[in-house]
């Protein structure tokens, strides 16, 4: 095997080799599995075993050398081409590049719009940590020692008595531990719940908890503020109605159901008939919480309110799994 001759029929083959094309031919005569350079390699072991080195050191020097010439002989037919791209006439047939770029997403998309809402009726924003003390998530909010929700089964706890939030009422808590009524807040943020997960259950979900506190606040107060809320997000036709319902923290504490969106009340497939969506739960603050931060109860009263991000995000989409949401799935994320 002439070591030599191999090396000048490369150069004359590559020299002679006009596109990128004829370079891959090239390529592939010399390193491709049939190539002169893959029979030379081949060949080091069926040689005598002193003459081994030597051999493995000319091939290794001959395929370097292939590599390196087809590289810049590449080089020098490239510019030929791309002047040949630049040269050719533009076809103004050819659909436009669909310029798509990022945007928010659907939750913070409907926490804005929620937020905007609040924001017009007089409530500030508060916010907290979702590490929360046991103290402030369950205690400050009478919820009793041995309610359900604070079992392991419901709640993450990182400690004894530290966890992840699972509601954003602890910030509400706290605000009232440094601020004198009057108050007017809402707490959005993420909530963290040790749920089995289907398709209307997450661990991770997103809400708005509303508070307001003054002298002489009532029902009539809370019914007022939902249903301006309810109607500037769902549309000025909307009724609201309470149903009883039972919160530790509140006392009475109700479930607010709005008339149906796709039916206005008569019964569709969106409300299962009822005309009816369960839409928030809500309360009058509860005199304890009120003693827990240091408030006179006969001094204040107050109200407050709990509503679902991505519950709402769903109804108004028509989204049907609330995974959907932190799976980060652009095909889903690109369509709001
Ligand atoms: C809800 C329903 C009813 C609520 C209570 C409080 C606090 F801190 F003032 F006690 N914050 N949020 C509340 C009341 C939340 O969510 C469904």
């Amino acid at each position: 095997m002439d070591v030599d001759k191999i090396e000048s029929a490369l150069r004359a083959d590559i020299a002679a080799a006009g596109d990128p094309e004829a370079l891959d031919a090239v390529r592939v005569r010399y390193l491709g599995r049939k190539g002169r350079v893959t029979a030379m390699l081949r060949a080091i072991s069926d040689a005598p075993a002193e003459d081994r080195p030597r051999l493995g050191a000319e091939s290794n020097r001959i395929k370097i050398l292939v590599e390196e010439l087809l590289a810049a002989r590449r080089a020098e037919l490239v510019p030929q081409d791309e002047n040949a791209f630049y040269a050719a006439p533009i076809d103004g047939t050819l659909p436009a590049t669909d310029g798509s770029s990022g945007r928010r997403h659907v939750l913070v998309q409907t926490f804005n719009e929620m937020r905007g809402i609040f924001h017009g009726m007089g409530y500030r924003l508060a916010s907290g940590p979702e590490v929360e003390l046991e103290y402030y998530n369950f205690q400050s909010l009478n919820f009793p020692e041995e309610h359900p929700s604070r079992d392991l089964q419901d709640t993450f706890y990182l400690t004894d008595d530290i966890l992840l939030r699972t509601h954003t009422s602890p910030v509400q808590v706290r605000y009232m531990e440094e601020h004198t009524p009057p108050l007017k807040i809402i707490a959005p943020g993420r909530v963290y719940r040790n749920e089995a997960i289907d398709q209307s259950h997450a661990a991770e979900f997103h809400q708005i908890e509303g508070l307001y506190v003054d002298t002489d606040v009532s029902m009539a107060d809370l019914k007022g503020d939902i249903a301006l809320f309810i109607q500037q997000l769902f549309g000025s036709k909307t009724q609201i109605r309470f149903k009883p319902h039972f919160f530790p923290f509140t006392e009475p504490s109700v479930d607010v159901d709005m008339t149906c969106f796709g039916c206005a009340g008569s019964g569709c497939s969106i409300c299962g008939q009822t005309g009816w969506i369960e839409i928030m739960g809500a309360g009058m603050v509860h005199p304890n919480v009120f003693r827990a931060v240091g408030y006179d109860p006969d001094q204040y009263t107050g109200f407050a309110f709990g509503i679902g991000v991505d519950r709402v995000a769903m109804i108004r989409h028509g989204i049907d799994d609330i995974r959907l949401f932190l799976a980060n799935d652009v095909r889903f994320l690109r369509q709001f």
